[in-house]
């Protein structure tokens, strides 16, 4: 096998099961051998913004390797926010990159697609991945290619391969996975004991899930452990979608002041908050009606557990929850939780539509035809998606980047086979939504509720005084079928149900529902929020 096949092979072994992209002239040989050896399938998308995000939201959703493959400098560069918010969400994608062939460099001349040096865009993309090879030499090669990939799946975050145009075809060996870091077995069990006598010690336990425990593939370890223990269980605002298939005593999702008071409290007044595989950052933790003491937490995450004031180093957190759950076999516990309440039952009335309708629509929808994968941007539409019922969901609920919604979607259902709901504001559906022209191609059917309000929403709410908020109405629903899908403008939640109904009869052709919202209508959760930052803003 030549270098390309190697590395094609390998990322198969380590759970990639396609790959996104859009290849140039230092990309096509090795994007030939893509093709030509059909050892994994290549789905290629319009911009590298959209093959970043659809390669994330397969590693999200699979909790396996995203393989999103592009050009050198205009493809990679162009791609940066996709990967710098795999990187802070934890998802492992693999960035692969043509580049220069090794002696181009010595033409004495600029290459074109050159920023700074051949190498900024390496330099560029140390900053956002946790490890990085450029394959310049056959003989290194599987041995790059094996430990670049154990850490992207070790850390759960982004890596990056160049591979130099010039040594695609070259002959080179098979590579072979490392053999993964062994845990001190002391280390771990006197971490286990102290967090168990932690947990039995206080009086409110609570365990917060976040996203690592979907990365590292634990949400069914994570729910016998939360029954067995009687540990009530909530996901962060990131972690929401988390457990959302298993048979968890699943309350709901803690968002401080934007949350539902029980589960805020709940949250601020326990005395033994267990967090797991959580990302410890303001989305989640910063809109608190009561500061968390994270010093008096309970902390699993990025491979060590912190107690009190000291750290049990190089733990991952696959280990600490298999050896938890070793230590608490027995009878699950009973006891009680009063699980979150989602609104149903929308009347098909000729009142216009507020976000919150939508989510009732959307539940009463699931009810009827069963539970659907969400793709969410980020805008008034996430905040929507948390008064839908619990189903799986990939948003940027930290990083908080625009444009993910469509193209994650399309991720979504090449990964699964599943046929996805996404969720996008105007303005984002303005940044990426194009790429639903491509589901034509590949048979990919999602339903697209695109929230119009013709406004910058969520700027508003801070800063309603700005006329920039406003947006023209673009006509959506028109652009549909110039895409390949049909769309439909719906204005009253009689309407909304009908397009919402059609839309699931309709197979083999995306669905667009532009649904027409009011410049200043807000869903339920977004309302709590924004009063609840400018109350806490108001006694700081
Ligand atoms: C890539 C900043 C956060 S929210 C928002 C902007 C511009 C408005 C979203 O408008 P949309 O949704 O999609 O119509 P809604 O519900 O508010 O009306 N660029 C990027 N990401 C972010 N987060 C911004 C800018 C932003
Ligand atoms: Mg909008």
């Amino acid at each position: 096998m030549n270098l390309t096949e190697q590395l094609l092979t390998a990322l198969k072994r380590h759970g990639a099961r396609q790959i996104f992209g859009i290849p140039g002239d230092f990309a096509l040989p090795y994007f030939r051998i893509i093709e030509e050896s059909k050892i994994l399938p290549l789905y290629t998308l319009s911009h590298e913004p959209g093959v970043g995000f659809a390669a994330d939201a397969a590693a999200r959703i699979n909790a396996s390797l995203g393989v999103a493959a592009v050009t050198y400098g205009a493809g990679a560069l162009n791609m940066i926010n996709s990967v710098a918010a795999a990187f802070a969400e934890k998802s492992p994608l693999v960035v692969l990159s043509g580049g220069p062939g090794k002696n181009e460099s010595r033409s004495g001349l600029l290459l074109h697609h050159q920023a700074k040096t051949l190498d900024s865009q390496f330099q560029i993309f140390k900053e956002i991945t946790c490890d990085q090879c450029r394959l310049d030499d056959a003989d290194r090669a599987p041995a790059d290619i094996a430990r670049v990939l154990a850490s992207c799946l070790r850390h759960s975050e982004p890596v990056y391969i160049e591979i130099p145009r010039d040594m695609v075809a070259m002959p080179c060996a098979a590579v072979v996975p490392e053999v993964p870091q062994a845990v001190d077995p002391d280390a771990l069990d006197a971490c286990v004991d102290e967090i168990l006598a932690r947990l039995a010690q206080a009086k409110s336990p609570v365990l917060m899930a976040g996203v690592e425990v979907r990365r590292y593939g634990l949400e069914d370890k994570v729910a016998a452990l939360s029954r067995r223990l009687g540990l009530p269980v909530v996901t962060s605002f990131m972690g929401r979608g988390l457990l959302a298939e298993q048979d968890a005593p699943l309350i709901g999702t803690y968002m401080g002041v934007a949350g539902l008071p029980e589960v805020t409290h709940l949250v601020e007044s326990s005395d033994g908050l267990f967090l797991l595989g959580e990302i410890i950052c303001d989305t989640n933790f910063a809109v608190s009606e009561t500061k968390i003491d994270m010093r008096k937490t309970i902390q699993a995450l990025n491979g060590q557990v912190n107690i009190g004031y000291h750290t049990y180093a190089r733990l991952p957190l696959a280990a600490v929850v298999n050896r938890m759950l070793a230590r608490v076999s027995g009878p699950d516990k009973a006891f009680h939780v009063t699980p979150q309440h989602f609104p149903t039952g929308l009347p098909a009335d000729q009142q216009s539509i507020t976000p919150t309708d939508i989510a009732t629509a959307v539940n009463d929808l699931m009810v009827r035809h069963g539970k659907m994968p969400i793709a969410s941007d980020m805008g008034d539409c996430l905040f929507t998606a948390m008064e839908i019922n619990h189903t799986a969901l990939v948003a940027p609920g930290y990083y908080a980047t625009m444009g993910f919604g469509v193209p994650a979607g399309l991720g979504l259902q090449a990964a699964t086979g599943e046929r996805p709901l996404i969720l996008v504001g105007d303005g984002a559906f303005q940044m990426t939504g194009w790429e639903l022209g491509n589901c034509r191609r590949y048979g990919w059917d999602p339903i697209v509720i695109v929230f119009n309000n013709a406004s910058w929403e969520m700027l508003r709410t801070f800063q309603p005084e700005s006329g920039f908020n406003d947006l023209d109405h673009w006509g959506f629903a028109e652009i549909a079928s110039g895409l390949g899908g049909d769309g439909v403008r719906v204005g009253t939640r009689a309407e909304l149900h009908t397009a919402l109904e059609h839309a699931v009869a309709t197979r083999g052709k995306f669905q667009l529902i532009e649904v027409t919202i009011p410049r200043g209508v807000l869903s339920s959760t977004l309302q709590r929020f924004v009063a609840g930052v400018k109350r806490l803003n108001a006694v700081k």
